[in-house]
């Protein structure tokens, strides 16, 4: 595997494992103010990401590169309101389909026909990534301060992303 892809993939196995812990902090957040769908949600997001990194991890080791496990961030364990937890998904899930978009055109750059083939999935993971993350966040933009609004957005957050996703 060319060296400069090689080590695109590992970085990306370090977004994809930041973006894992970044959700859990969030899952738990929201678990301690009493939004248990957005916890749920979050607890299921984390795990995904974790899953894309594994997924990436076991990729290179199958293409005879070298992973790198990194060291993490420290994910933000406070956040103001529901807006931000969404609004810091949303600007998570576009900084990650950036990296993904930018191995891509190395790949193509590289002639890694292999790696750019691997990587479709994830545009496609990340496409309903984000059309999940902005459909939230304009649910919670339309409700405001309304603390009611924000009780059925808690009760209804799974339905309504398992029903963009089937979109
Ligand atoms: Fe949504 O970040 Fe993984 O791919």
């Amino acid at each position: 595997m060319n060296k400069s892809i090689e080590s695109l993939l590992n970085d990306q196995i370090g977004y994809e494992a930041n973006a894992s812990m970044h959700y859990l902090a969030m899952a738990s957040w929201a678990d301690e103010n009493g939004y248990n769908g957005v916890s749920e949600f979050f607890y299921n997001q984390s795990e995904e990401e974790r899953a894309h990194m594994i997924k990436l991890v076991k990729f290179v080791n199958e293409r005879g590169g070298k992973v790198v496990i990194p060291a993490l961030d420290k994910p933000k364990p406070e956040f103001e309101s529901l807006n931000e937890l969404f609004e810091d998904f949303l600007r998570s899930e576009m900084f990650v389909t950036e990296q993904i978009s930018h191995i891509i055109f190395e790949c193509l750059n590289k002639k890694e026909y292999n790696v750019h083939n691997f990587m479709q999935w994830y545009v496609t993971e990340q496409l309903e990534e984000e059309a999940v993350a902005r459909t939230l966040l304009d649910k919670l933009n339309i409700i405001g301060d309304d603390k009611s609004g924000h009780y059925l957005f808690d009760r209804d957050i799974n339905a309504i992303a398992t029903s963009v996703d089937q979109e």
